[in-house]
């Protein structure tokens, strides 16, 4: 079990909208997780080299804009290349462009390799549970 779970935030792609991860990074500061910020328009691969250099048990991607399917074409498979299969892989915000119902995006995205999707003004706290809850079943809580 480790001291402290290391959870990676940041926006994916060009994505500007830094607002809700900085909600969300201190809410998980708050929360005792130990956050790396990796705030607005961080790249994909940047996420990995971080999460390697860091050993992180987690990474919590936003993205609002709607290019979030494109911006995570093969980034799982990415993950799995770096070594990163420990990893857990959360994303929320915004996910599409154009009104939907989010079970689409729900979809799309656990088929894009990850683990937790939520939705627009997703729930922190329950985030926060269902994060605690996975860790556990990793052994890492
Ligand atoms: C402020 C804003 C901007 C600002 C951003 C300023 C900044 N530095 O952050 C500026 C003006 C730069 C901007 C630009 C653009 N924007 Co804008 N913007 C917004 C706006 C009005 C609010 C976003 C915001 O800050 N919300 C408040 C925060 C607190 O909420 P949040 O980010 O959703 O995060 C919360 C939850 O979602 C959740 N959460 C977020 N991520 C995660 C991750 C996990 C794992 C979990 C558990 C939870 C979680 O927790 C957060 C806290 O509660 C939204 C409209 C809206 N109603 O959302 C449009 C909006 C997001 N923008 C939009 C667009 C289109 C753009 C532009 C493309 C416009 C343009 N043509 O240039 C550009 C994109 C620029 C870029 N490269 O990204 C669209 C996106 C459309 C889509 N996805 O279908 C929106 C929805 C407006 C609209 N209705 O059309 N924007």
């Amino acid at each position: 079990m480790k001291d402290t779970v290391k959870i990676i935030t940041g926006t994916v792609g060009v994505d500007a909208h830094v607002i809700g991860t900085k909600i969300l990074s201190r809410a998980l500061r708050e929360a005792g997780f130990n956050v790396i910020e990796l705030g607005a328009q961080t790249p994909t691969e940047e996420f990995i080299k971080v999460a390697q250099e860091t050993d992180a048990d987690a990474i919590l991607m936003s993205s609002l804009y709607g290019m979030a399917e494109q911006d995570l074409q093969g980034f799982k498979e990415q993950c799995l290349e770096a070594g990163l299969d420990d990893v857990l892989l959360y994303i929320g915000g915004i996910l599409a462009v154009s009104k939907h119902d989010f079970k689409e995006d729900e979809v799309k995205f656990k088929k894009l390799g990850f683990d937790r999707v939520y939705p627009p003004e997703a729930d922190m706290e329950a985030a926060f549970e269902d994060l605690r809850s996975d860790l556990r079943i990793k052994g890492k809580m």
